[in-house]
């Protein structure tokens, strides 16, 4: 069974979110991060850096919250992808957890670069339901999560985007993500 290591509000959510909706058995190992259980010998050999999330799958020990979500939509997603299908997933994960992560959670920055971002969001998300269209995929885990910890964590207004408001509460809605990111 598959073994996911998180910590208390931290980016396990993410990943627990996208196993809860490929309802694949998992155990989810709850670190004390604030007595360092995830600086101790055994964590940092799955993790020299000593960060959540890490899974373990088997033998096989991965961390990075987007390289285990590409991981586990390869693996257990269901679906042959072509390579540029497979690049636009990376496209979004890399998007949500660099691009859009770092445009809302870098206090500096962010008068400058959330509007540069949202709207044109808002414009995608004001055409169809998802990321990629009108099915839901791994790109609206990497791209959604992030969107979510905005009401969750920083209560900015998103008056001016009303489509990605309304996509953030149809991704909260979903049972798997209420489990993940709760
Ligand atoms: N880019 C990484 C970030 C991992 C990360 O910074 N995790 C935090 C919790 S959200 C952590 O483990 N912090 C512990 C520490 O830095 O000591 C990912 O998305 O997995």
């Amino acid at each position: 069974m598959i073994k996911l290591y998180g910590g208390a509000r931290s980016r396990a959510s993410i990943v627990r979110w996208y196993l809860e909706e490929l309802k694949i058995p998992y155990e989810f190992i709850l670190l004390d991060m604030s007595t360092g259980e995830h600086l101790q010998p055994d964590f940092l050999k799955l993790n020299p850096f000593g960060k959540v999330p890490t899974i373990v799958d088997g033998d096989f020990a991965l961390f990075e919250s987007g390289a285990i979500l590409l991981y586990l939509n390869q693996k257990y997603g269901g679906k042959e992808l072509s390579i540029e299908q497979q690049a636009i997933l990376s496209q979004w994960t890399l998007f949500g957890n660099s691009t859009l992560a770092t445009g809302i959670f870098v206090e500096a920055s962010r008068a400058k670069e959330l509007p540069k971002l949202m709207a044109p969001l808002n414009e995608l998300l004001s055409k169809h339901a998802y990321i990629l269209g009108d099915e839901f995929s791994v790109a609206d885990i990497a791209v959604g999560s992030i969107l979510i910890y905005i009401p969750l964590m920083l209560k900015l207004d998103l008056a001016a985007y009303p489509a990605i408001v309304n996509y953030i509460q149809a991704l909260s809605n979903r049972p798997a993500c209420k489990v993940g990111m709760s």
